[in-house]
């Protein structure tokens, strides 16, 4: 059996900030595993080498499940952002390995492939509805069979979701954070008129995305629901901050338009009520920040039953490791509902070499053992950690707001 004989974090900037982990054994074989948590990097990457890696040393890396347990239930302290994207590097780094003492590609190990590859979104966004609709015909031209559609918000400088690059979007873009504004009633009045424009120009065969990003209360969440159910959307995304649960139900009472949550999720207990009272459609968790493969896979199991499906985070802040972690899972469960894929720069790229690819709408993780991702670390030292933090968001009236 692999001992773990050794591991280290590994923080990067290639563009953006990521912090990663490298287990290695004593037979020589490594995993990697992402600990990447947006803006607060140096927490996890402390957490991880100051007080996980010692407890790792000389354990079976085998007994991915025991060591799952031992870091969540032996640190006492319990869920929360930082300890969970800790946990979740180690765990990916584990079936890493177990996939390459194997020989097989993780999603072997996980049951098999349920289907031919994952279902991807991609990003068309613009300043304008013209330009947003010009980038999803883009994006519609290149296979994706889904799409997310954000726009600019007339009369406010800048927006979430839309760019500057027509292709990368990096919302953590400062050393503090950028100030943006907000007005709910001049949101309201552009994503219909968004959506509406994008069905003449797309037509209905392409699932159609819209990520609202926190900023509605529940009843403004509803309203938006039933003004775009005439365009069929795929689902908006965070309507409303999720820690008050209860506001879903509202939303629900008054909208078929499909709801998906989760991107902030850290663990199961955050999703249960969601999932159990058929609250929404698709949880948002990922193997990043909510504790890995292993947890991640009981969340989905959860949902399965539930008729609740996987839309798994992927945003750039999101490392290959992630990406590829993901993409093993999705590819074997039976519940993978569709999987966002934000494209990463080619210097994130270079340094984190992969095995996945884009044919026909999908993303496939490839057959190389364990998760077919790795970390070139001397690329790496070449981009050392800039500090960078995401917006924040007030009220026209200077009020602080949800970014
Ligand atoms: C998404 C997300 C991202 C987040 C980012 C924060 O749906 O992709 O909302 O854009 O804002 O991941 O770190
Ligand atoms: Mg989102």
């Amino acid at each position: 059996m692999p001992k773990i004989a050794s591991a280290r974090v590994i923080v990067t900037s290639p563009g953006r900030n990521f912090v990663t982990l490298k287990v290695v054994c004593d037979d020589g074989t490594t995993g990697v595993g992402d600990a990447t948590l947006n803006g607060r990097e140096l927490a996890v990457a402390s957490y991880l080498a100051d007080h996980v890696v010692p407890c790792l040393i000389g354990r079976d890396a085998h007994r991915i499940e025991d060591i799952w347990q031992y870091l969540y239930k032996g640190a006492y302290w319990r869920r929360g952002p930082v300890t969970m994207a800790a946990i979740a590097a180690v765990d990916m780094a584990l079936w890493d390995i177990k996939g390459k003492v194997a020989g097989l590609p993780v999603y072997q190990l996980l049951g098999g492939a349920s289907r031919a590859g994952c279902m991807v979104y991609g990003h068309a966004n613009g300043e304008t509805i013209a330009d947003t609709i010009a980038a999803a015909l883009d994006y519609q031209g290149q296979g994706y069979k889904a799409i997310r559609l954000q726009c600019g918000v007339p009369g406010m400088a800048s927006t979430y979701g839309v760019s500057k690059d027509k292709y990368f979007y990096e919302p953590a873009d400062a050393e503090l954070p950028t100030e943006n504004l907000w007005s709910t009633a001049k949101y309201l009045r552009v994503v219909p008129e968004l959506f509406a424009a994008a069905r003449e120009a797309l037509g209905w065969d392409v699932h159609l995305l819209h990520d609202v990003h926190h900023r509605l209360t529940p009843i403004e969440a509803a309203r938006l629901g039933k003004d775009l159910e005439p365009y069929r959307p795929f689902w908006i995304e965070d309507a409303t901050p999720a820690e008050d649960q209860e506001a879903f139900r509202l939303i629900r009472q008054h909208t078929t338009t499909p709801l998906a949550v989760g991107e902030i999720f850290s663990s199961i207990w955050d999703c249960k009520a969601l999932i159990e009272n058929r609250l929404i459609d698709y949880i948002r968790a990922t193997v990043l920040h909510a504790g890995g493969i292993t947890h991640m896979r009981q969340i989905a199991s959860l949902a399965d039953l539930y008729h609740v499906r996987t839309g798994c985070h992927g945003a750039t802040d999101l490392s290959p490791v992630t990406m590829a972690a993901a993409l093993h899972l999705g590819l074997a469960i039976p519940n993978f509902g569709i999987q966002e894929y934000m494209r990463h720069s080619d210097d994130t790229d270079a340094v984190f070499p992969h095995g996945y690819r884009f044919a026909d709408g999908m993303l496939h993780p490839g057959d190389a053992p364990g998760l077919g991702v790795d970390i070139d670390e001397r690329l790496a030292a070449a981009h050392p950690y800039r500090r960078a933090y995401l917006p924040v968001n007030r009220l026209e009236d200077g009020t602080m707001w949800s970014w």
